[in-house]
């Protein structure tokens, strides 16, 4: 990273070594200013600049290999853009602004504008000194508040002495109220808010996963950009007049049970378990040929801490015996979420996975800590730790033991692997299983495709995760920077940074993901680097080194290595920008 400070003019203004440590330790530095300006207050000069230094700020960026502002707030793209006039001067006489003036403002060239706290900030300046780096334009054209609540370091008041030099305006008072959401005869007018750093693969039903270069920034994943997968409105459900009901034990009687006695009546147990869709990374699949589904990116997966009651405890108070049950029993799980027929999502697994005690199938109460959030299924979701995403019943209402699968067209019709041979044509679905557990997967997280690496630098660091079904263990990642020629292993993160490691799960339950990073010296004479990545998990099964072999007409189980082109920007380009 490169540690310059700029006037607002763009002149460089050096840093001392000692400030350069400060910096990075996340601590406040006077706002940097060149000789000519020293003397002028903040904001004095802020509209004399002409959009010179801009362009300059442009250039920069590029050269340090900036990601420019992403296609945000798609709701608000939506509205008019008409400038709503204030009648009332606001206390500090700053101009008054709307959402979609703010809104435009998403890139380098046309100003990074934030919103916090009802004030307008042009920050455009201060992207460059960003001590996390690009990440800071992820909020471009919208508000600061649920990008600093991921990022606990902002909440400290030399953030906020930085922010209000930046500060131009005032956010109008419709926009600040526009806030709360209207009703409406919309199915889908009670979903939750959800958090602007998502990228919207369907509004409605809502389905969206985190920018991946952030998905790796926590091993357990905030809850807010933890991805979402919705095939139906969220249900609005009571939790006072809730009730799970249980049916079909062999010789045991249907019980109903409240929330309060689902926490209280059975042991709270606490799983961290990575969830994954089984279209996650299906965009690469598109690219071969077209498939039918959601264009999932690499990160329909995320890695969370659960818990609740074992589903094993509740269906042995459910009247469950070992002796009475056939073991190639299923158990279905019926979902709150329906469609206007009334038709409910549903799943169903292997029995003998609901009932193991190794198996760790949790009905979820908490997602890392706190209640459920809305979009993951309140007040209980199923956590069917190591199998597909899919048989993770949120919104649960109903449990049902029985001879057969779910019948829900989630488990019969799709969620089905198939060859690359099968078309829409000629497909059977009765002909394969529906998907359980997952093979092993990793990705590339960061650099992101397409982006500048410099060769001052010397050296490249490469990040992402990996998981395998099954609670296999992942016990190597190996990296190439060539295209897959030569390799090196990455080092593997099974806690949070910083965190003393947790201790190496029993065998065969080993739930949850694991991050990884390698720092590796940039080739010499390299343009570009191809880079790959590649897991194994205690099993040894190793990812398909490509696509096409995998290819399938629902886009289902992608899990290729996973390849990133970067380019290597030499130093001459580099000054000449500048
Ligand atoms: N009731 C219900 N449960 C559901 C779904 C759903 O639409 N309704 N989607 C499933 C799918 S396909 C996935 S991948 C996971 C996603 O869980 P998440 O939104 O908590 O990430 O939930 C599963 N459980
Ligand atoms: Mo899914």
């Amino acid at each position: 990273m490169l540690l310059l400070r700029h006037c607002r003019c763009l002149t460089r203004v050096g840093l001392l070594k000692t400030q350069r440590v400060q910096l990075l330790q996340g601590a406040a530095l006077p706002v940097a200013v060149c000789s000519s300006h020293r003397g002028h207050k903040s904001g004095q000069y802020q509209r004399s600049h002409g959009p010179n230094w801009r362009h300059a700020l442009a250039g920069l960026l590029a050269g340090t290999g900036a990601v420019l502002a992403y296609g945000l707030h798609h709701s608000q793209t939506e509205q008019a853009a008409t400038t709503i006039v204030q009648p009332i001067a606001p206390a500090s006489s700053l101009p008054i602004y709307t959402q979609d003036e703010v809104t435009k403002h998403r890139s380098v060239e046309e100003g990074v504008w934030v919103t916090y706290k009802g004030s307008v900030y042009d920050i455009t300046e201060f992207v460059s000194m960003h001590p996390g780096g690009d990440k800071i334009l992820l909020a471009a054209g919208g508000a600061l508040e649920p990008f600093w609540a991921l990022y606990a370091v902002h909440s400290q008041d030399h953030v906020l002495e930085i922010l209000s030099e930046y500060k131009v305006g005032e956010l109008s008072a419709e926009d600040r109220r526009k806030q709360q959401s209207v009703k409406s005869t919309d199915p889908y007018s009670t979903d939750p808010e959800r958090h602007p750093a998502l990228r919207i693969n369907s509004l409605k039903p809502f389905n969206a996963e985190p920018p991946a270069e952030i998905l790796s920034d926590n091993y357990i994943t905030p809850s807010a950009i933890f991805f979402k997968r919705n095939h139906l409105p969220v249900p609005q459900v009571d939790p006072k007049s809730y009730r799970l009901q249980v049916e079909g034990v062999p010789g045991g009687a249907p019980l109903s049970l409240s929330l309060e006695e689902l926490k209280t009546r059975f042991p709270k147990h606490t799983v961290t378990a990575t969830l994954q869709c089984a279209g996650n990374r299906r965009s690469e699949m598109n690219k071969v040929k077209q498939v039918k589904g959601l264009n999932w990116g690499i990160a329909a997966i995320s890695n969370a801490t659960w818990s609740g009651a074992r589903l094993k405890d509740v269906l042995l108070a459910a009247g469950y015996m070992p002796e009475v049950v056939r073991q190639t029993s299923h158990v279905q799980f019926e979902g709150l979420d329906s469609d206007v027929t009334g038709t409910t999502y549903g799943a169903s697994i292997p029995l003998n996975k609901a009932v193991s005690e190794e198996g760790d199938v949790l009905l979820a109460y908490q997602m890392n800590g706190e209640d459920l959030p809305a979009d993951h299924g309140y007040p209980v979701r199923v956590v069917v730790p190591g199998t597909v995403g899919a048989r993770n019943v949120k919104w649960l209402g109903k449990i049902i033991v029985s001879e057969e699968e779910s019948s829900s067209h989630w488990q019969q019709n799709d969620y089905k692997g198939f060859s690359p041979a099968t078309d829409w044509d000629t497909v059977d679905f009765k002909s394969a299983p529906a998907i359980q557990e997952l093979p092993i997967q990793s990705a590339i997280t960061q650099p992101a495709e397409g982006a500048v690496v410099e060769r001052s630098a010397e050296e490249v660091t490469v990040k992402g995760y990996a998981w395998s079904g099954g609670g296999r263990e992942v016990v190597r990642v190996d990296v190439s920077l060539d295209g897959g020629r030569t390799w090196q292993v990455a080092q593997l993160q099974s806690s949070e940074k910083g965190q003393v490691p947790a201790p190496s799960p029993p065998p065969g339950r080993a739930w949850a993901w694991k991050l990884w990073e390698l720092t590796a010296p940039l080739p010499p004479a390299a343009q570009e680097l191809e880079i790959v990545c590649k897991a194994v998990d205690n099993s040894y099964n190793m990812q398909p080194d490509s696509v096409a072999p995998i290819w399938n007409l629902r886009g289902v189980l992608s899990n290729a290595w996973h390849r990133v082109k970067v380019t290597v920007k030499e130093d001459e380009e580099e000054q000449k920008l500048l």
